[in-house]
């Protein structure tokens, strides 16, 4: 056995088979740490030095939050499943420009959604890879997609809830639509965590009120009535209509192709421009069939000038040009989604599906 000592205050005591203590990267590991080379970084890490590590990487705010908050106990097990040892969740919000995201060609807002989970996800990289390389184990989950799908449908597929982090860390609170209203950028922002296993200095306070004004414009603008007025939110008749050529969409799709009998059949069924629009999502980052609910949203101090200035002029302009938007909805047959969107929007035409949480029932020959 060899014995080998870190650097003063280390206290590296290392008991090594003498093969392995032989081994060329050990014992250039060990000349190293006896040359001072190798530091052990700070037990706590320093707050200011972390936001300015987060800025830099492109983050346009950033706040660390303890695991021990009360508001992650249901993170905690998901967060050291991720990353064993995870002390801090460092949230980031990175914002995205409101005239892409309110546009109705859904090309451009699909765009700038998805450049920013891009730029979002390189910043978390970036920020992950600081962290390693000051000496800290640190992970950073993906922002949106791609997700755990070996638990979809029963279990929840993503990693860490990236809004709880952010609202406990006082980046914004959900507003009525349950998207996180920044108190500044309003609800443009997407947003990341990294987990690190060290303790952070100073972590973020949660918001004392609501950039929510609780104008009810994302009520009107969701074509298929998932948000209420009392705050309930109907995550199916979202995800059915707006994930239409995501995970549970495509299921229904492919199960669409599977029954058909031949190919006039298959276009008796799936429209040219939806078989057109599902290639793309296979080919391009997926498309969101809608996102209305956050492109409305007047709420946070750079977005709110516009709407308090000339209502009437902002509901006309974001609003209307959505509501107006002819489109295919997607909804559960029977479901309230089905009811609302033929009531409310007569000119969108509207497709039932099965969302693909389970098969279709077998046809009778
Ligand atoms: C699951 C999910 C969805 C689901 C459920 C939405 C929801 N409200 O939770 C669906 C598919 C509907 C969805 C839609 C959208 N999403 Co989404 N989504 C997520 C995800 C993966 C987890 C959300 C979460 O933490 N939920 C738990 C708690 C915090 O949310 P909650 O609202 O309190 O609880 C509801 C859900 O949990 C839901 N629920 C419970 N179990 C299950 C299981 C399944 C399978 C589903 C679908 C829902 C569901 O029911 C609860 C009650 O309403 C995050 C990414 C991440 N890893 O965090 C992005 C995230 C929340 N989504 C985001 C975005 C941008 C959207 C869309 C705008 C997409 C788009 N471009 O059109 C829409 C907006 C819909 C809306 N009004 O909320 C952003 C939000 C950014 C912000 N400013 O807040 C996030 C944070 C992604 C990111 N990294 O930035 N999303
Ligand atoms: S993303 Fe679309 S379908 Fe989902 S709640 Fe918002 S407006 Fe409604």
């Amino acid at each position: 056995m060899t014995t080998a000592r870190g650097v003063e205050g280390q206290s590296a005591e290392l008991r090594l088979p003498a093969k392995l203590a032989a081994h060329p990267s050990v014992r250039a590991l060990l000349a190293r740490r006896a040359a001072g080379d190798v530091a052990r970084p700070p037990a706590v890490i320093d707050a200011a030095w972390l936001r300015e590590l987060c800025l830099a990487a492109g983050a346009d705010d950033a706040a660390a939050v303890s695991l021990d908050h009360p508001d992650l106990a249901g993170e905690r097990e998901h967060a050291q499943s991720a990353l064993p040892g995870t002390r801090t969740l460092i949230a980031m919000a990175f914002r995205m420009n409101r005239d892409n995201c309110r546009s109705p060609a859904r090309s451009v807002a699909n765009q700038e959604f998805h450049q920013t989970d891009e730029q979002a996800n390189h910043a978390a990289r970036s920020v992950t890879q600081a962290l390693q390389d000051a000496g800290y184990r640190a992970l950073n989950p993906s922002v949106g997609f791609p997700q755990e799908m070996d638990h979809f449908p029963s279990e929840r597929i993503w990693v860490v809830a990236h809004k709880t982090v952010a609202v406990a860390g006082g980046l914004g609170v959900m507003g009525l639509h349950r998207n996180v209203i920044h108190p500044k950028f309003g609800n443009f922002i997407l947003l990341a965590t990294v987990l690190v296993d060290a303790e952070v200095s100073e972590y973020g306070q949660a918001l004392d009120y609501n950039p929510c004004i609780d104008c009810k414009l994302c009520v009107a603008a969701c074509p298929v009535g998932a948000i209420s007025k009392d705050g309930a939110f109907d995550a199916l008749a979202c995800t059915t209509h707006n994930y239409r050529e995501f995970m549970s969409g495509f299921t229904d799709w492919a199960q669409t192709v599977a029954d058909s009998e031949d190919a006039a059949d298959y276009r008796s069924r799936v429209t040219d421009s939806e078989s057109a629009s599902m290639w793309q999502s296979l080919t391009s980052p997926p498309g969101y069939k809608s996102g209305y609910c956050m492109a409305v949203c007047p709420g946070g101090e750079d977005v709110l000038g516009p709407y308090l200035e000339d209502r009437k002029t902002f509901m006309d302009t974001v609003l209307r040009p959505l509501q107006d938007k002819k489109e295919t909805l997607y909804v559960l047959p029977g479901s309230p989604a089905q009811e609302y969107a033929q009531r409310r929007f007569p000119h969108k035409p509207v497709k039932e599906v099965t969302g693909g949480w389970q098969p279709p029932a077998k046809r009778t020959p």
